[in-house]
């Protein structure tokens, strides 16, 4: 072991990097991380999107996209940290006689540099997505407002109740027609909760006194699952309601029924 120690300190990571590679468990480890990270990248790109909420909205398929990409951008992350575990558990030590020391490990300066820079890449990209995301809703929704269906969402322990003041119509459904701007103002009657209609991929808090306003832009029908997601008391967790994205002809019926009955949905 001396020997090794000895030819260890030498500062030469050069020739220290081609040797690690050269090794043949380094070899195994780097092929295993490349066959995990394609299959991440099959199941994160071709697989997962099938089980995520239906997209009704521009917002949706956006945040659903971001979901996709950032988990194919830490595919060979995840793929490498499991082919080392797979390697340290496929040969781990058996037996009494306990294991000769393995030779120093020091700091590598060229992997933690890379390291370092991709690190950084990643946190930049993610940032700037997130900004551009933003300011692209931002314009989106501010040059909608004209033509936007208002929808005025009030969250109560434990309901959701809505008003759509150009109908004049009170609900508990969240019925709205496809290819029309809606804008949601949001407000509490009692404690915190937070408005999250699932497949219009927008979910925003519901304070008392403040009113919170989000928007989308629905493009596709399908049914919607509203959920509360800020915990908010005892039957938090079935402060549920429904609606769905409709033809604007079977909007158009639906809020006349509910005129039909004095403007409030039974
Ligand atoms: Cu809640």
């Amino acid at each position: 072991m001396a020997d090794l120690d000895h030819e260890e300190l030498t500062p030469t990571p050069g020739a220290r990097v081609g040797k690690f590679i050269n090794r043949g468990d380094v070899r195994q480890t780097m092929l295993l991380g490349l066959l995990f990270t394609i299959v991440f990248v099959v199941l994160g790109r071709w697989v997962y999107p099938h089980w995520m909420p239906t997209v009704l909205t521009k917002q949706m398929q956006a945040n659903e996209d971001i979901m996709i990409w950032f988990t194919v951008i830490s595919a060979p992350i995840a793929g490498v940290v499991l082919a080392i575990a797979m390697q340290s558990f496929l040969h781990m030590h058996r037996g009494d006689t306990p294991p000769e020391e393995g030779i120093a490990i020091r700091t590598n300066t060229p992997v933690v540099i890379i390291w370092s820079a991709a690190s950084v890449v990643f946190t930049i990209v993610a940032i700037v997505w997130g900004l551009v995301a933003l300011n692209t809703d931002s314009i989106a929704a501010a040059t909608d407002a004209p033509k936007s269906l208002i929808v005025d969402v009030t969250g109560s322990q434990w309901a959701w109740s809505f008003y759509y003041p150009a109908q004049n119509i009170h609900t508990h459904e969240l019925n709205i027609p496809v290819n029309q701007p809606v804008t949601f103002n949001v407000i509490s009657a009692d404690v915190n909760h937070s408005f999250w209609p699932v497949q219009l991929g927008v979910k925003v808090d519901a304070n008392r006194l403040v009113t919170t306003v989000v928007h989308a832009d629905p493009s596709a029908t399908g049914p919607i699952d509203v959920k509360c997601a800020e915990l908010c008391g005892l039957y938090h967790a079935y402060m549920e309601t429904s609606g769905a994205v409709q033809t604007p002809a079977d909007f158009t019926n639906w809020v006349s029924s509910i005129q039909a009955t004095g403007g409030v949905q039974q």
